[in-house]
């Protein structure tokens, strides 16, 4: 038959869905069959996933799936850096603990002082952050002593699932590289980061490219969900990696924002750009498809507006914005990757509140001007990163695609036209899950090799948006100042 299913199971920070992808001539039409909510769950100060209750939603959307007839294949993507021990019985050792876990406060300064920070990025190119699962895993050990001694493995948010799904133990790569502990360029775990860091080598599964066919479902799962002859094939695993593979661009001269609880800005390169510039910048090199490097940055993200958002009671996310759009454009600023903003919190507008104050600015009071402040500050962020990215590697860009859910933010996508100049190209909205699926596809024949971007550009209508008004040097330049200037806290 001419006609290949496959089922996408994406599970972002905020919310997982599962769709189903039907590849007919060359077109991928994508119809979502479950989606549900996903977030942090607070236990005795620390912060965990409900990782069953997401296992459950799964199994609900693939006895969805399978009542559409004959599913080719099934592909797990999840956020990024976290993961879970299993014991030498494939048990749960621990609940997933979440990234936002204040466990890791000062661990990775600690890790640093063991093996320096331009030793760390010259051999995985990956960019700082206190939660990378180095740190995570380093700071497991602290609070629960003995615990990486007694696991027999680590597996990532996917690759655990993909495990429960198939029985088989993979490292997928792309959301390998997110640990802080693969190096890309010897194509292996780190040795030398593992030892200083004190984490045993054995607990790594062996890794394996997006697009490897890990064998059919168990039994089991057959049973449980009614699907009967389905493989399973771990796509790029890292959501914003399949994001990207998404992205419906074309030639050169372009960058990518996906944009959800993160704003992801970067662009594709072909190999690691791991140079002392790129470390000063803090500029990551992520695994991508097809041997692609994504070389990103980490912006704090809509996350910011979402922490807000619960404090307020859940009010309606298009309202919110739609208010915010009514606010003038020449109003406070954040520096939104101040690492207080990090932590999950129902006092998010405070410390908004509060950084406005320690830096002289007008206070932001309603919701209105809080969101108007976070998204002109988010905007301002992706262009100076969009600046970076030009100055390492000597691009010049001119188009900006934004993917996933902030790509719905039609007033965003103008500011950030505004702002970088740039053309700012919209869509698909559900890139993550494109890419989940043409990664199967192409694994499984259904779509030629390397033509996953004409795919999505065949198959999805996008928006266009030109820069319009320009922001004044000042608002720029100060703006600047606002990440080098330490507040207190
Ligand atoms: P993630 O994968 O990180 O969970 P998504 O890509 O699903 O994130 O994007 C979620 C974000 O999309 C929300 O934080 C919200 O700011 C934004 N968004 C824009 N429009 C809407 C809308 N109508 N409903 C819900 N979220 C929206
Ligand atoms: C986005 C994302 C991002 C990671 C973060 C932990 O969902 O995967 O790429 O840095 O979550």
């Amino acid at each position: 038959a001419d006609v290949k299913r496959h089922v996408a199971i994406d599970l972002g920070a905020s919310s997982g869905r599962v769709a189903l992808g039907t590849v007919r001539h060359g077109r991928l039409s994508v119809e979502v069959l479950h989606r549900f909510q996903n977030g942090g769950v607070p236990v005795q100060g620390g912060l965990y996933w409900d990782v069953l209750g997401l296992w459950r939603e799964i199994l609900h959307g693939l006895r969805l799936a399978a009542q559409h007839g004959h599913i080719d294949s099934v592909g797990v993507d999840s956020w990024a850096v976290d993961y879970a021990l299993l014991d030498e019985h494939d048990l749960l050792m621990d609940g997933v603990h979440h990234y936002r876990d204040p466990r890791t406060d000062g661990v990775m300064q600690h890790c640093l002082n063991v093996l320096p920070r331009s030793a760390v990025y010259e051999a995985t190119g990956i960019q700082f952050l206190p939660f990378n699962t180095a740190y995570q895993l380093v700071a497991h050990e602290r609070q629960a002593p003995g615990i990486l001694s007694r696991a027999c493995q680590v597996l990532m948010v996917p690759d655990l699932l993909h495990f429960w799904l198939s029985g088989r133990r993979v490292s997928e790569l792309t959301n390998a590289s997110t640990t802080q502990l693969y190096d890309p360029r010897q194509d292996t775990w780190s040795a030398p980061v593992l030892h200083a860091f004190g984490l045993p080598a054995a607990l790594f599964p062996d890794v394996v490219p997006a697009g490897t066919v890990l064998g059919p479902v168990t039994p089991a799962i057959a049973q449980e969900t009614g699907l009967a002859g389905t493989v399973v094939i771990a796509p790029a695993t890292h959501d914003t990696a399949s994001a990207v593979a998404a992205v419906p661009a074309r030639g050169s001269g372009w960058a990518y924002l996906s944009s959800g609880t993160w704003s992801l800005v970067g662009i594709e390169t072909l190999s690691p750009v791991v140079t002392p510039q790129a470390l000063r910048h803090n500029l990551t090199n992520e695994a991508g498809v097809n041997g692609t490097t994504r070389l990103l940055k980490n912006v704090m993200g809509l996350w910011i507006v979402q922490e807000c958002r619960r404090a307020w009671g859940n009010p309606d996310f298009a309202q919110l914005y739609a208010d915010a759009e009514k606010v003038p454009g020449t109003g406070p600023l954040i520096d939104p990757d101040d690492p207080r903003f990090l932590h999950a919190g129902l006092d998010m507008p405070e410390r908004i509140q509060a950084f406005c104050a320690q830096t002289g600015q007008a206070v932001p009071t309603t919701p209105a001007e809080l969101v108007r402040c976070v998204l002109d500050s988010l905007a301002l962020r992706s262009a100076e990163v969009i600046r970076q990215l030009e100055e390492v590697t000597g691009r010049a860009i001119t188009v900006l695609h934004v993917v996933g859910g902030g790509a719905q933010l039609r007033f965003l996508n103008q500011l950030l036209a505004d702002v970088t100049g740039c053309t700012v190209i919209a869509g698909p909205v559900e890139a993550t899950l494109i890419g989940n699926l043409l990664v199967q596809a192409e694994a499984s024949g259904s779509i030629p090799p390397g033509s996953l971007r004409d795919v999505v550009l065949a198959s999805e209508v996008l928006d266009t948006f030109e820069p319009r008004s320009a922001v004044s040097p000042q608002r720029l330049a100060f703006f600047a100042a606002l990440g080098s200037t330490p507040v207190p806290s």
